[in-house]
């Protein structure tokens, strides 16, 4: 899906600031009509962030079910003969909009954008109402999994991740203007040809639009100058002594994707940033433009105090100046697709991405032990089935839709610790694969696999590119233990190696209390997740297969309450507001220690 852009024949407003909202903790709204008039009894709410920490009470931090968003915007009268659609960016987890009285869309899944056409229902000078109802429940067929409960004392969530369930308008809301002969999809793969010193940057190219226009896409590189342009909807645009993208190093092209009339006037025009480079997996390694690469950094979360999940660009310059100062050149999206503008602004600064589609959580082995899913079977008609694939299908598709252009993602996960020991798993993530694989030919592909499916059990990893590995040895298992623990791990590790495929630690990490000392190796000290860091670096540097270490997490965060968590997730290499535990320190050594 296209982005709502400013450019020569595209305009766009954003609806962002103080909207109206009301809790519908009852689920009356739908049938008593709230979109058919001005909310009654609403407070404001800020959009974009997360509700559940704004209003400071329990009944929106913990609410389950129905919550309405509603505000007014003008449509520019600039816009008269324009096509107008309104669009949001994410609404957690789904969503049906209202432009004024008439029903315009609806949408599964937090965490990525849809959009409607409204021309018909607007004119341009006029206000417009906009009501969205934005639901946050969780069942064994959402993307997230998780199970709501009806207790003496009311409906309570349960989910199997360990983030708190934040929910609302995360992100931007737009309406937009093209004209009505408009490109709507754009596709580019771009490759490498070596040719004496300076490669050869190939852009393939593909371009869907309405109407019978022709195309021209015009290609300028970051000074502006124009270094290739192609006719028609599919075609190459060849860059000689190209600047490649690459890790550290953000350099963009940018494709102006033109339709033209007969006369050749630009009837619409849409800006495609463009970094040339390639991926590929060889043996046990990952090569960006034909170089290895090993990855440094971590899971992070979009999680932050007062805004919850909510995308603030302040947080995210900030956030990409600590991975820069730490050494980080890369992060995995855990667990969801984050903002736009993140990877946008991953792109600009050369941060790789590991792109994870929403499905964490399909676990009630992992869940059970922590978030009480005991009483489940994960894979069955009953729970995690065929429609719940089928949403996991159309989450996996939505995200490659969204982010295939970004030179910064070079590696789909399309899911994080399921169930993977059994037949059933296999059978629920084989059409998986395949169908990323038939999306996106361009890029490897994993999902990230959970202690509780170590090497030789596993039934789904043989599927990947890539092995990605979540371990906690000397954490949840040989807690304080760290010389037993660097046995176990270093044992499974090797074994994993032995598949002949590269490896991504894609967690690693120990719960720290910032300011806990010790002189003794003492969990939730932050001695000890320096020292606990340090071992789990022994063990991957003596294994060539070990392409990358991400320390789980980032930061600190959020997560539902619960006797193992002191106030959320304390893994972070960086407290919740962002001050370095001795642990950055520690990574910072090693991750600059070539700078
Ligand atoms: C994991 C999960 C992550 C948790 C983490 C932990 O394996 O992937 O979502 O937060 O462990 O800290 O337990």
């Amino acid at each position: 899906m296209l982005r709502p852009q400013d450019t020569s024949t595209r305009e766009r407003k954003a609806l962002d600031g103080l909207w109206d909202f009301r809790l519908d903790a009852a689920g009356e709204g739908r049938s008593a009509g709230w979109a058919r008039g001005p909310l009654e009894g609403a407070t404001a709410m800020p959009v974009p962030a997360s509700y559940n920490d704004i209003p400071a009470d329990a009944a929106a931090r913990d609410h389950v079910g129905d919550a309405w968003y509603q505000t007014t915007v003008r449509v520019p009268r600039g816009w008269a003969g324009r096509r107008v659609v309104l669009r949001f960016d994410a609404a957690t987890h789904r969503a049906v909009v209202w432009v004024g009285d008439t029903e315009v869309m609806t949408h599964e899944g937090g965490y990525t954008p849809f959009e409607a056409d409204v021309t018909a229902l607007v004119t341009p000078g006029d206000e417009i109402r906009v009501t969205a109802v934005v639901n946050n429940e969780l069942s064994f067929q959402t993307i997230p999994p998780g199970v709501v409960e009806d207790t003496p004392q009311g409906r309570r969530q349960r989910y199997f991740h360990d983030f708190f369930n934040y929910a609302g308008l995360h992100r931007s809301v737009w309406l937009y203007a093209t004209a009505p002969e408009h490109v709507t999809d754009v596709r580019v793969v771009t490759d490498v040809r070596p040719q004496g010193g300076a490669p050869t940057g190939v852009v393939r190219y593909d371009v869907e639009h309405e109407g019978g226009a022709a195309v021209r896409v015009t290609l300028r590189d970051a000074a502006g100058d124009v270094v290739a342009t192609a006719d028609g909807a599919h075609g190459e645009l060849v860059v000689p002594g190209a600047h490649l993208w690459g890790p550290g190093h953000g350099y963009l092209y940018e494709a102006d994707v033109e339709l033209l009339d007969a006369e050749g006037a630009t009837l619409d025009s849409y800006l495609q940033t463009v970094g040339i480079r390639t991926v590929e997996v060889r043996g046990t390694q990952f090569l960006i433009n034909g170089e290895p690469f090993y990855f440094t950094g971590f899971g992070k979360h979009e999680d932050a105090p007062v805004r919850g999940k909510g995308h603030d660009d302040a947080h995210l310059v900030h956030d990409f100046a600590l991975l820069d100062w730490v050494g980080a050149n890369s992060f995995r999206t855990s667990h969801y697709p984050y903002a736009d503008e993140v990877y946008d602004y991953a792109d600009r600064q050369g941060i790789v991405v590991i792109d994870e589609v929403a499905a964490v959580g399909q676990n009630m082995g992992l869940g059970g032990g922590i978030f009480g899913g005991q009483n489940y079977v994960t894979f069955s008609p009953e729970t995690i089935n065929d429609t719940s694939r089928e949403v996991h299908a159309q989450a996996i598709r939505e995200l490659i839709g969204r982010d295939k252009n970004h030179a910064s993602v070079v590696l789909w996960s399309i899911a994080n610790e399921p169930e993977s020991d059994t037949d059933a798993a296999r059978a629920y993530f084989e059409p998986l694969f395949a169908l990323t694989r038939e999306l996106d030919p361009s890029r490897p592909v994993g999902f990230v696999n959970v202690m509780l499916a170590p090497h030789g059990r596993c039934q789904v990893s043989e599927l990947g590119d890539v092995l990605m590995l979540n371990r906690y040895y000397g954490w949840y298992v040989n807690t304080g233990d760290l010389a037993a623990a660097e046995v176990a791990w270093r044992t499974e590790l090797e074994g994993w190696a032995s598949e002949g495929k590269p490896i991504v630690v894609t967690e690693y990490g120990a719960d720290t209390i910032a300011g806990l000392h010790s002189v003794t190796p003492t969990p939730w000290t932050e001695e000890y997740q320096v020292e606990y860091l340090e071992m789990n670096h022994r063990v991957f540097d003596s294994i060539d297969a070990v392409v990358g270490e991400h320390v789980w997490n980032f930061a600190d965060f959020a997560t539902s309450s619960g006797v193992f968590r002191v106030d959320g997730n304390k893994k972070g290499a960086f407290t919740r507001d962002r001050r370095p535990k001795a642990a950055a320190h520690a990574l910072r050594r090693r991750w600059t220690r070539d700078r």
